[in-house]
């Protein structure tokens, strides 16, 4: 009924009166998002239900996806789309006086995670469903998520996400399949008729309660599902007068610890507490996830024995591979089931993800603190450990090395990875390039050891949320060019690749850039107060702030075309305005160093009038999934500048591709698979490759200081970091420049930045070309199609999961 524009006034208004209790004028904007929100979720509910009864029917497996991250930005722009409600409910809300986007501008962005891998995981939700894979997502209902990011003289100060404030729409609570999850306490073994029984005793209880989010697929009745637990007390009414005060006292402690586990997303893990906490926000999400999978598994009828043929549980990085031993405990401590049999049902139900070689992002656990909070399951851990270095001493006989090196446990630290390894069926990384470096360096021992669990998933990204719903402008006019197949096959964009020297259609795509040039630098005015020329190149790095994506590397080019400006105003350059966004880990003081870097160059370089305005230089402050939407849409160069090797895809660069942006990377992650799509010639492609940057590692990396004592670019550039010329004060960025000087540039920085200078003055020149340069645009967006992460979820479908999509009937 929604669909008829009268019906839909006619139910907003009702929704306002009887549920806010208010008429339409007294009505504030919170008041008519909510009304809005819970409308259309309300509109949903029975395609809800009806999904879930269908993929009952008729799904042969269906998946979970396990993730401590879901990064979905911003619900209801989303959801009208795919519901195909858009058009109609801002044409009845115009009716109404009432503006679309200023509601739409209200709502909290769901900020369930911190960068790439949550964003992952809510792409793959978006096209699961809308493919109508039978996939259910599970995470922690976290009360704050990332935090906001305030940028307060140049550094960050971080504010927090009370993203629940005027409560969530979009979710159902579901206190009635709450489940227990048991922490610390002991645990003693009973012999019962000759089999030992494993009884744990005296633990601390907390309730896991759902939270379920609708995931709409795109225009095909398909209602899928975020489930989200927050951790609850188990006695939440007690009459306080029967109490005396130690116990109110003890019993409020005791909530307080309770709720500190979905309370903040990544807890400061950098003492003691924070690391338990931690460890307990991953036990509690698994264990909560499993047994509300498992109730209603056996509802259904399901007998535990066939778990693995029906279930797929995937693991999205280590952060939930506590699921191994979890569900290995449920099938041996309550269903009965002996060792190997269960082993054989984990280890057939169990995919993991890796999504990073960083060595500091591997998760390894204390045994002492492990044990204390999980006893049942370190024993289970411990004796998965066992028997796996068995096998091993089997095949490699005293080869101790290799079985120390391959063992979970090791030095009393619990390594995450290996357990994640061992227990699953399947191991993919998140690009080639990725997969290739974990079987050939990272986990080549386990790559030796069981070669058949090793695959590559390249990742993708949701073409309608980065596409269709980000750049409306862009969308039609690929729709009018091809039709709108592209939308549920993004492969077919490439029939694009015939409007490349198609002069009105890039005449067209260049007004179509310049529109969202425009938007974007309304924005950039109204919050900073700076001026954008439209007809500058912008340039975008655009991702978390880390020394290995080398924002200074970035830095330094714009800090020599400055300097060049300034020693040749009048140099024929196109003007660049040069955008940066993202948060640094609130413990990480490199990254923070490097956002005040950004932000006073910025403040030198805009304010300089002998450069002419030719460049412009701009930190956004609070990069999320909301502003990166307008962010995309206006870029004309997507900087992907990591060290080779140690991004293992990225998925920032695929959003730039779809929107028509040159890629200036490195061939790292998928920024070679895109290369490879868009050919060279629409590429722009510099520094060391992946097996020059490993051979210097091997070989203890290169002297830093010859860079510095043979290139005075260089050189002028570091001094200034530190002798006041620029800043005006002295060591402003002593960090900065000791760790790329005396810590020999670990990331490569200065090593690289030659080439990425001729590069960007290589790519200058091009951008003089409008039409060859519009010619690279159409090129990289006709490419786009095999990185939507259609192609990836059907890729995990078929060769992981092994389930089918499911067409859920009206
Ligand atoms: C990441 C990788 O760093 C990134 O390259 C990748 O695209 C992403 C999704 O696979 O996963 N790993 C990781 O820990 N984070 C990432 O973004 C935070």
């Amino acid at each position: 009924m929604l669909k008829d524009k009268e019906k839909f006034k006619e139910m907003f208004l009702d929704r306002i009166q009887t549920i806010y209790g208010v008429t339409i004028e007294e009505a504030s904007v919170t008041d008519k998002y909510m009304a809005l929100s819970s409308l259309i979720r309300d509109y949903i509910y029975r395609n809800w239900v009806h999904t879930h009864r269908e993929y009952d029917k008729k799904a042969e497996r269906q998946v979970y996806y396990f993730s401590v991250e879901f990064l979905k930005g911003k619900p209801l722009g989303n959801n009208l789309l795919n519901l195909g409600l858009k058009d109609v409910c801002k044409e009845a809300l115009d009716d109404l006086g009432i503006d679309l986007e200023s509601i739409e501008n209200i709502e909290n962005d769901v900020g369930l995670g911190n960068g790439g891998l949550g964003r992952l995981g809510a792409c793959f939700l978006e096209s699961m469903a809308s493919l109508g894979i039978p996939c259910h997502g599970c995470t922690i209902r976290y009360k704050y998520g990332l935090f906001k990011q305030k940028i307060i003289d140049g550094y960050q100060v971080e504010v927090l996400d009370n993203w629940l404030r005027n409560g969530n729409p979009w979710e159902v609570r579901k206190t009635d399949k709450s489940v227990e999850v048991k922490f610390k306490g002991k645990v003693r073994v009973n012999n019962k008729n000759g089999k030992m029984a494993f009884i744990h005793e005296d633990y601390e209880s907390i309730l896991a309660v759902p939270n379920d989010m609708p995931i709409i697929g795109y225009r095909n009745n398909t209602v899928n599902t975020l489930r989200t637990f927050s951790a609850e007390p188990k006695r939440t009414e007690l009459d306080f007068t029967l109490l005396s005060r130690e116990e109110v006292q003890k019993y409020i402690e005791y909530k307080h610890s309770v709720e500190s586990i979905s309370e903040i997303l990544y807890p400061d893990d950098h003492n003691y507490e924070g690391k338990v906490l931690r460890l307990k926000q991953q036990y509690f999400l698994v264990s909560a996830g499993l047994q509300t999978i498992i109730r209603r598994f056996k509802k259904k009828g399901g007998m535990m024995k066939n778990f693995h043929e029906k279930v797929a549980i995937h693991i999205n990085d280590t952060h939930p591979t506590l699921a191994i031993p979890e569900l290995m405990r449920i099938l041996i401590d309550e269903e009965d089931i002996e060792w190997d049999e269960a082993w054989y049902i984990t280890t057939n139900a169990i995919s993991y993800t890796n999504h990073t070689i960083l060595p500091e992002a591997l998760e390894k656990w204390n045994v002492d603190m492990f044990k204390g909070l999980l006893p049942r399951i370190y024993m289970i851990v411990h004796e998965i450990n066992e028997r796996f270095c068995k096998e091993l001493w089997n095949r490699y006989p005293e080869d101790w090395d290799r079985i120390r090196n391959m063992a979970i446990i090791n030095n009393n630290y619990i390594n995450m990875a290996h357990l994640a390894v061992v227990g699953s069926y399947s191991v993919n990384g998140v690009a080639k390039v990725h997969t290739d470096i974990l079987k050939n360096q990272v986990m080549k021992n386990f790559y030796d050891f069981s070669p058949y669990k090793f695959n590559n998933k390249t990742n993708g990204i949701t073409h309608r949320t980065w596409l269709l719903k980000a750049n409306p402008k862009l969308s039609n006019l690929i729709t009018d060019a091809i039709g709108d197949k592209w939308i549920k096959e993004p492969s077919s964009l490439i029939k694009l690749t015939s409007y490349s020297q198609d002069s009105s259609f890039k005449e067209n795509l260049f007004k179509v850039k310049k529109h969202n040039k425009q938007i974007l630098a309304d924005l950039i005015k109204r919050e900073y107060n700076i001026n954008i020329d439209l007809d500058s190149i912008v340039d975008v790095q655009v991702k978390r702030i880390h020394e290995y994506k080398r924002q200074i590397l970035n830095v330094f080019n714009i800090l020599n075309m400055y300097y060049t400006l300034k020693d040749n105003p009048d140099l024929d350059i196109p003007s660049r305005t040069f955008i940066f966004g993202g948060k640094a880990a609130p413990g990480y003081y490199m990254a923070k160093e490097i956002i005040k870097l950004i932000n006073s160059v910025s403040y030198v370089i805009n304010k300089d009038k002998i450069i002419k305005d030719k460049l412009k230089v701009i930190f956004l402050e609070n990069y999320r999934v909301s502003l990166a939407e307008r962010v995309f849409p206006a870029s004309d160069v997507s900087e992907q500048i990591s060290t080779a090797s140690k991004e293992a895809s990225g998925t920032g660069n695929m959003k730039f591709m779809i929107n028509g942006s040159i890629t200036m990377g490195t061939l790292d992650g998928a920024n070679i698979e895109i290369r490879d799509a868009v050919g060279d010639d629409n590429f722009f492609n510099f520094g060391l490759t992946v097996d020059e940057v490993l051979s210097y590692y091997r070989n203890g990396g290169y002297n830093s200081w010859d860079v510095y004592n043979s290139d005075y670019r260089v050189k002028r550039i570091l001094d200034s970091l530190i002798d006041g010329t620029l800043f005006g004060e002295k060591d402003k960025f002593r960090m900065i420049y000791e760790s790329l000087l005396n810590n020999n540039d670990q990331y490569f920085v200065l090593k690289d930045f030659d080439d990425y200078v001729k590069t960007q003055v290589k790519l200058q020149e091009r951008y003089k070309n409008k039409y060859k340069w519009l010619e690279m645009c159409t090129e990289n967006i006709a490419n786009a199609g095999k990185f939507s992460s259609d192609r990836t979820v059907k890729e995990y479908a078929k060769h992981i999961w092994k389930v089918k999509e499911v067409q859920v009937e009206k």
